[in-house]
């Protein structure tokens, strides 16, 4: 094959997986067999970069920002869409429709439907199926030109696929950003201290809007048809629907939501079920758009100014309103942290009427620069809970108030504090102030304590049947409990008193408190509630350390060597095992008689001599360094009596890295730190030299990566107890039965799911079988 038909075919590849994978969502090669097709390719271009064409798929970005936008004459105007906001406008709009058709209203009119993306209308211009300019639709009749920008949208075709395509073909649609770009792009930029972007439309269109295309192509952004302009040179099919259906064979993504129906009953129908699916779709809509399906009715229905007759957008309720922020009131957390709460006007928004919204914290509160009084936009999307994106600045009245942090919390009185973030750099660490404040009262402040309570004694770490939040409510405001340790101390005589507690569901309570006093490590863990660490974290500081001890006084740097532990987080864990108070709760629950079901490691996590090296911070030292220097010196103790002469010889180290150690074992207060570090390692075996083999804990578990699925009722041990025992030995345990599962465990009463065992040869456990299992792996499993 000639280097020409070598590129023809591997750009026809490309362009075919291209198509398989981000139009019709069905690919059908793994990504690392699209990843090497490209490389190929782009080698060879690389070589012969006189066979290199604009449309092939190794050019979608542009080397060059551009210096401006030029502008784009529609040649044919880019239409707007007339509004229908209830059923009474649809039902209008039908009897339009009918009545200039010469229709009965009940005669089967067809309507193509579609969902609203909420992003921005382009047009797309081909020659000879190559794509020439893209434009926004700007004003209907001028637009800028976005060429350099579409094309990094895998959903652009660069060359239209098939063939019978016409000349000259313009295709319009919607670019919107998914909402999962959305969310992940604003995580990034709030985390970078960089201004997140109010809405996915506005996200699209700043991305659209970027001189430079690296930018636009750094965005998850997606094109969706759904009409045509110029068609010179060619024919397309008679229906709406079918153009679409063509358009697709082409290259172009459609939205997987379109259908054909009849009348407007058909199309009130369609508004209900996509108004249903709304908030799970992957994108944001702000309603659905019919159109008469047959061009012919089309044609005959024509155009009042510069909206179609045939054509309407059917409303959802906006996600977005204008209301007044009346106040600001700072609420108290689990933790302590004392965070601002808005409170509004009341106003209809995403289809329920909202009338507080989150406001984050107080570096939220600067950025938006909000004052009590101000009109600011409220955004309800989904059931995530209401925001305030914006101020309306122009709106401000004269007397609007700043925001402040009250300097005593608003529950207890205690001092409120800002927060001071740990930063580690390789010059050590400093200090520095975070964005969130908090309370100093802990458990002695009402807040603090109800709701550390509540966590402590729900379903995911103590379990303690019976204890909701109104019987915690009174608990706490009759002061029987300041501490989790005072319910271990609670009488059954106590409770009969409290509002809707009867003699029967007090001593039910009391048996409940007392079995949760045999519990697994990591729900005791994750019931203290330390900030930042949740369910995951608890298990992950259980399985890997083994007790509570070591937990207690795990170095941060030995926390942040466990999986999915950053430094920030061990941080937090480190500073609460070192307050007094938290280890005197605990203490008192110990003496109360809390005891683990689970204590000891289950494997060893080791930590190499170079990961020791690496996390000694030194500068010029990353991990090849750190590699280099181990394999020379193989203990500690020998690189810590380094010389700068045998430093020297150690094979490809740099003159910066050698002062780097240097200056390193210069400074007693870090080497007291390192020998700190390593003793600890040792104690909890994750030592290099420990004796255990050299796995990651988590894979050396005995069901790591397996799968069960807990059904039916088992009779010698709770379900939540069987999950614990499961997720102790490293196995996952899901809620439904597919090819993945590995075991199923079936007590009396299983249903679907031992069925669907049975049909997929899926091997399956009774209890008894199940408590053997246990026994094999040392765990005693009846209670
Ligand atoms: N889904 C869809 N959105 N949308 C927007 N179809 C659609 N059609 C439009 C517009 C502005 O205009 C038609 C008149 C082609």
């Amino acid at each position: 094959m000639s280097i020409d038909q070598e590129i023809a075919r591997l750009r026809e590849a490309l362009n075919l997986h291209n198509y398989r994978y981000y139009v019709l969502d069905d690919p059908t090669v793994p990504d690392a067999e699209y990843d090497r097709l490209f490389r190929q390719l782009k080698q060879l271009e690389k070589d012969h970069p006189e066979l290199i064409t604009p449309d092939s798929p190794t050019q979608r970005v542009g080397a060059a920002p551009l210096a401006g936008f030029t502008q784009v004459n529609h040649e044919m105007p880019m239409l707007s869409l007339g509004n229908a906001f209830n059923e009474e406008d649809m039902m209008a709009f039908h009897q339009r429709v009918s009545k200039e058709l010469g229709l009965a209203e009940s005669a089967d009119l067809e309507y193509a439907c579609e969902p609203k993306l909420d992003g921005i209308a382009v047009s797309l211009l081909y020659e000879e199926g190559v794509l020439v300019r893209g434009a926004t639709r700007g004003d209907g009749s001028t637009g800028e030109d976005i060429t350099h920008n579409v094309r990094t949208i895998a959903t652009v075709p660069l060359r239209l696929q098939g063939e019978g395509f016409p000349h000259r073909l313009e295709v319009r649609g919607e670019i919107y950003m998914p909402k999962s770009g959305f969310e992940a792009f604003n995580e990034r930029a709030r985390a970078s201290g960089e201004k997140p972007f109010v809405n996915p439309r506005n996200a699209a269109a700043g991305s659209l809007r970027q001189l430079d295309s690296r930018l636009t192509a750094q965005r998850s952004l997606e094109m969706c048809s759904y009409s045509v302009g110029i068609v010179e040179g060619g024919q397309l099919p008679a229906r709406h629907a079918d153009i679409l259906k063509q358009l697709q064979q082409w290259g172009f993504k459609l939205n997987h939501l379109l259908e054909v129906v009849t009348g407007v009953e058909g199309c009130l129908d369609y508004y209900r079920r996509i108004g249903e699916l709304r908030n799970q779709l992957p994108f944001e809509i702000d309603g659905v758009v019919f159109k008469v399906n047959d061009l012919v009715q089309q044609q005959k229905l024509g155009f009042i100014s510069r909206a179609p007759r045939w054509a309407i957008a059917h409303k959802f309720p906006a996600q977005e309103e204008m209301t007044l922020l009346r106040d600001v009131e700072f609420q108290v957390g689990r933790t302590g942290a004392v965070t601002p709460v808005a409170r509004l006007e009341p106003v209809f928004v995403g289809g329920v009427t909202v009338s507080n919204a989150t406001l984050h914290n107080m570096d939220e509160i600067a950025r938006l620069d909000v004052r009590v009084g101000d009109s600011v936009i409220v955004r309800r999307a989904g059931d995530v809970i209401p925001q305030i994106v914006k101020v309306v600045t122009e709106r401000r009245p004269a007397d609007a108030k700043l925001v402040e942090v009250p300097a005593h919390c608003p529950v207890c009185g205690s001092d409120v504090e800002r927060v001071q973030i740990v930063k580690r750099s390789k010059s050590g660490a400093q200090l520095t102030q975070g964005a969130a404040y908090r309370c100093v009262g802990r458990l002695s402040c009402q807040a603090q304590l109800q709701q550390a309570i509540i966590h402590f004694a729900s379903r995911k770490a103590m379990e303690i049947d019976g204890l909701g939040e109104k019987i915690v409510e009174q608990l706490v405001s009759l002061q029987l409990v300041r501490s989790p340790a005072d319910l271990y101390r609670l009488k059954a005589e106590q409770l009969k008193g409290l509002e809707g507690f009867a003699e029967l569901s007090a001593s039910n309570l009391c048996r409940a408190i007392e079995a949760s006093k045999q519990v697994a490590l990591a729900r005791f863990i994750y019931a203290l509630g330390i900030p930042d660490v949740g369910e995951e974290t608890a298990r992950v500081l259980a399985q890997s350390l083994g007790s509570l001890d070591h937990i207690k006084v795990a170095l941060p740097e030995i926390l942040s060597w466990l999986p999915d532990i950053g430094l920030e987080v061990a941080g937090e864990i480190h500073n609460f095992f070192n307050d007094d108070h938290n280890i005197r709760v605990i203490d008192e629950l110990q003496a109360e008689g809390i005891s683990f079901t689970d204590q000891s490691a289950m494997a060893g996590l080791k930590v190499t001599f170079a990961e020791l090296i690496e996390r000694m911070e030194i500068s010029g030292v990353a991990k090849v360094g750190a590699q280099r220097l181990a394999a020379h010196y193989k203990s500690l103790d020998a690189l810590l009596a380094a010389s700068f002469k045998s430093l020297d010889t150690v094979e490809k180290l740099s003159a910066r890295a050698i002062n780097g150690v240097m200056d390193c074992l210069e400074d007693a207060e870090r080497v007291a730190r390192i020998r700190a570090i390593e003793a600890q390692l040792r104690d909890f075996n994750m030592h290099w030299e420990s004796e255990q083999p050299a796995e990651t804990l988590i894979k050396a578990l005995p069901l790591a990566d397996k799968v069960y699925v807990l059904t039916g009722t088992l009779e010698q041990m709770a379900r939540s107890k069987a999950k614990d025992y499961l997720l102790q030995l490293g196995a996952k345990v899901t809620g439904s039965v597919s090819k993945k599962t590995d075991c199923v465990v079936a007590g009396p009463g299983a249903g679907s799911k031992l069925t669907k065992a049975q049909e997929l040869n899926i091997p399956v456990l009774d209890e008894a079988g199940f408590i053997e299992m246990l026994s094999e792996y040392g765990i005693d499993g009846v209670e």
